[in-house]
């Protein structure tokens, strides 16, 4: 590459604004958001789902971000507050808060992710960016946008879209694409109920991550005209990208060449929508070589730290006293029971006898005398009364609090004051 054309491609995410949109229902994870918006929901023992998309955007180069926000979004604005307001403004540096203000009437709060972007149109304006990067606010993964920006840019498309192979049978859930032999789109179907499979790959279809790039005056051009139209939901995957693939303008960028691959080898993503994909992820952290690797320094992700004593684990010459195994556990915990395979967020305790097995506990969560846990999810703030056992018995577990039929158990404050 020439020296010019290599310096032009480095500046490109100095030329880009990140939207990330965060403000959907994310009505899968029950009762996890049912006071927070999925991108606030913790994950990984210190980290907000969120954190990685503004992660990536930070390690990407890609400093100037606005969040989307609508539903119930409280908790996530404070975590950005708290967290990510360290950028220097001075260096055109920011994270932007945009929540639905109603602004182009009253009645309207954002229609769908495209009115969502379009109704921030004059606020982007004015961060003069010449691409404008849509990320959602609600997936784990790492990846570098600026390998992304820089296919988007050599390859003249007007659109280019983030995308992934996965198992056909899981495919309904994702836009699903087909590309050509250059990886232009030449087909696109929102959430198909028979997801087409790739070219000779039966059991597999190439889906949308749901991350878009456009060139900004193409995007505000596409985004007035579907305002306008009355038929249209007025959303990225059902409406704007079918509408830019008839016209060609489309290509596809397979995360293959921009994930970061940790210690397993391969990039990692996964859309942590259900009860049993958050539990599953979260206790995937444990073993010593997984996937997501959160301690490699080359991809740091950031988050807002609560400033809190060392984790401490109690009870020497006790039969049972305090430790942990195969477990992340986070600053201010106090262990006197016993974990094995689980994730302790900040603050948790347990107190003599508890047993804590394959399970997540978020933030403030108290394990009473006694308490034995096996596959279970913990909300924020529960407290648990000496000697309750959840895990153990299905029927009792469906009854008392969620179950899913994989056998994963959530529990919430709620929950608990119904016992
Ligand atoms: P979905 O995952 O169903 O499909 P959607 O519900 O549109 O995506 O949400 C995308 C992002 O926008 C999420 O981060 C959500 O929080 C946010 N969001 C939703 N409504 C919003 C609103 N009104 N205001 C602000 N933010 C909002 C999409 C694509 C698929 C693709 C998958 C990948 O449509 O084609 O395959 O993402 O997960
Ligand atoms: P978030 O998503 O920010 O956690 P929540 O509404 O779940 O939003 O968090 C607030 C809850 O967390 C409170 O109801 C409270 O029970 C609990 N909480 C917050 N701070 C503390 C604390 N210092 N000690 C114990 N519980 C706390």
């Amino acid at each position: 590459m020439a020296a010019n054309d290599l310096a032009r491609t480095l500046e490109l995410p100095k030329r880009a604004v990140a939207l990330v949109l965060a403000g959907g229902r994310g009505t899968r994870l029950k009762q996890l958001t049912d006071r927070r918006a999925k991108p606030a929901v913790y994950f990984g023992g210190k980290f907000r789902i969120i954190d990685f998309a503004l992660s990536n955007c930070m390690n990407s180069g890609i400093r100037r971000i606005g969040v989307i926000t609508q539903y119930k979004s409280h908790s996530l604005l404070r975590h950005l507050q708290r967290g990510w307001a360290f950028l220097k403004a001075e260096m055109h540096e920011f994270v932007d808060l945009l929540p639905a203000q109603q602004r182009i009437d009253e009645e309207n709060w954002y229609r769908g992710t495209a009115d969502a972007v379009y109704q921030n149109e004059d606020i982007i304006d004015s961060y003069g960016a010449e691409y404008v990067v849509v990320l959602a606010g609600d997936h784990v993964y790492r990846m570098n946008y600026a390998v992304m920006l820089a296919d988007h840019v050599a390859s003249g498309a007007e659109c280019t879209v983030g995308c992934i192979e996965v198992p056909r049978a899981d495919a309904s859930a994702f836009g699903v694409m087909a590309v050509d032999a250059s990886w232009r789109v030449t087909d696109f179907v929102e959430k198909p109920k028979d997801p087409p499979p790739m070219p000779g790959q039966p059991q597999t279809a190439l889906a949308s991550m749901g991350i878009y790039i456009f060139n900004r005056d193409y995007l505000f051009r596409e985004l007035a005209r579907d305002v306008a139209d009355a038929g249209s939901s007025h959303d990225f995957g059902h409406d704007i990208i079918p509408r830019a693939v008839r016209e060609g303008v489309v290509m596809a960028h397979p995360f293959s060449r921009s994930g970061v691959v940790g210690s397993g080898g391969e990039p990692y993503w996964r859309d942590v929508g259900t009860i049993d994909a958050y539990w599953d992820a979260n206790i995937d952290l444990t073993v010593a070589r997984p996937q997501l690797d959160l301690y490699d320094q080359r991809w740091p992700i950031l988050t807002f730290q609560p400033q809190l004593p060392p984790a401490k684990f109690i009870g020497e010459g006790r039969p049972n006293c305090g430790s942990a195994t195969d477990s992340l556990v986070s600053g201010g915990c106090i262990v006197a029971g016993r974990v094995t395979r689980s994730v302790l967020f900040s603050s948790v305790h347990l107190d003599t006898g508890a047993q804590a097995e394959r399970s997540v506990l978020l933030p403030y969560v108290r394990l009473g005398r006694d308490v034995r846990l096996n596959r279970v999810v913990i909300d924020r703030g529960c407290v648990l009364p000496e000697g309750l056992v959840i895990g153990e018995d299905p029927a009792e577990d469906a009854r008392r609090f969620y179950r899913t039929d994989q056998g994963i158990t959530l529990v919430t404050k709620e929950m608990l004051a119904r016992l």
